[in-house]
């Protein structure tokens, strides 16, 4: 066992330190503005919440367990959440919802930038505690790393005052949707600063952040400031009617290689820092299926939530054979993984992991800006 050492600079280094989420009591949360505003109209989610089904748990804890197992068996040091009980209710002085959600997508919670792990905002209700299960693993990583920084972000109040009433209608139409989110009108207002970990790519010295539902301009900003050593830049991606999550829309694969859903495509003006500095966007594979798993919130498109383990080799979701292939052919070792079954309890496996440590440094990769 090596001393615990927090640091990572960016998506591709080689990986030697993961947390893996768990699926233990995830929950299916009761309705609230940001998490509807999400919620495919036609979903098979609306209108039910409570725990999901034990056997659907416990067949995704088993894909997370055997994921755990494959990295750790190519030596990589895995870490797991401690699940608090997500059928309390989250109630503060400034809202209250019935239950919470789980601790599958620590991606989305914990953003590590060098020695750092911030733990952000989040912007739904029901998430506004879930740091409380990376809390054991931080406070040891604080006792065995003395350079380790454990950051948090402002809690926000999250008052109705966050959230647009335009979108608490449930029947607004993708037509509509695409027009707002084009626009750049999103669920969430600029009140106080929101982000989720989830939105935010590190490419050495830039970070990459999604404009969208879960982040907003005020988030951004307070990512700016936070990091003064660094350049944020702010990008969208319209074609997405439901903006959460950059990490199935904009996914690095190795110094100078990006895949962009063909659905979502980074409009010209925000391409140009990449193709100055020699960066290949490229258009990623069809999803291997046309509609995502019962009672998920995510799209089909986390085909493209891989896990990049260093700057040659890849694990990509088994079913995932157009992604597979294409990655092949653009020269990447890949490992299938499967974890499909585990989808709808937060993502795939860029979501279900954050970075403890990579090797590597923080390199400029756009010295042309
Ligand atoms: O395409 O539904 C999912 C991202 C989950 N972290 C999507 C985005």
């Amino acid at each position: 066992m090596t001393a615990t050492k927090v640091s990572s600079w960016n998506e591709w280094d080689p990986l030697r330190h993961v947390i893996v989420g768990r699926a233990d009591g995830c929950h299916i949360p009761p309705p609230e503005p940001a998490l509807d505003a999400k919620v495919p109209e036609d979903s098979d989610m609306r209108g039910q919440w409570g725990m999901r089904p034990q056997e659907t748990i416990d067949r995704a804890n088993e894909l997370l367990d055997n994921f755990a197992g494959l990295l750790r068996k190519r030596g990589v040091t895995v870490d797991r959440p401690t699940p608090i009980d997500f059928s309390e209710p989250v109630q503060t002085p400034d809202f209250s919802t019935g239950s919470q959600f789980g601790c599958m997508p620590p991606r989305d919670v914990l953003l590590t930038v060098g020695n750092e792990i911030l733990e952000a905002t989040m912007s739904y209700r029901c998430r506004w505690f879930e740091y409380l299960c990376y809390r054991p693993l931080l406070q040891r990583y604080f006792d065995e790393d003395p350079a380790f920084r454990h950051e948090t972000a402002p809690k926000p109040r999250l008052t109705d005052a966050d959230y647009r009433p335009d979108y608490l209608s449930e029947k607004i139409g993708v037509e509509k949707r695409l027009e707002w989110t084009a626009e750049k009108f999103f669920v969430t207002t600029e009140e106080e600063p929101l982000f989720d970990a989830a939105d935010v790519l590190r490419f050495g010295r830039d970070l990459v952040v999604q404009h969208g539902f879960t982040t907003n301009l005020k988030g951004i900003e307070w990512l700016r400031r936070h990091f003064p050593d660094h350049r944020v830049h702010a990008v969208n991606f319209p074609g997405d009617p439901y903006p959460i999550h950059i990490d199935a829309t904009f996914t690095p694969i190795r110094p100078g290689l990006i895949l962009n859903n063909p659905q979502r495509k980074l409009p010209q003006d925000q391409r140009e820092m990449f193709e100055r500095n020699g960066w290949e966007i490229v258009d990623a594979a069809q999803p291997a299926h046309n509609a995502p798993p019962p009672l998920c919130y995510s799209s089909v498109w986390l085909s493209m939530n891989v896990l990049v383990l260093d700057p040659k080799t890849v694990c990509v979701e088994a079913s995932e054979t157009w992604q597979m292939e294409q990655l092949d052919r653009l020269g990447q070792e890949v490992i299938p993984v499967e974890l499909r079954d585990a989808y709808a309890f937060g993502g795939g496996l860029h979501c279900c992991t954050a970075d403890v440590r990579r090797e590597g440094t923080c390199e400029d990769y756009f010295p042309v800006q």
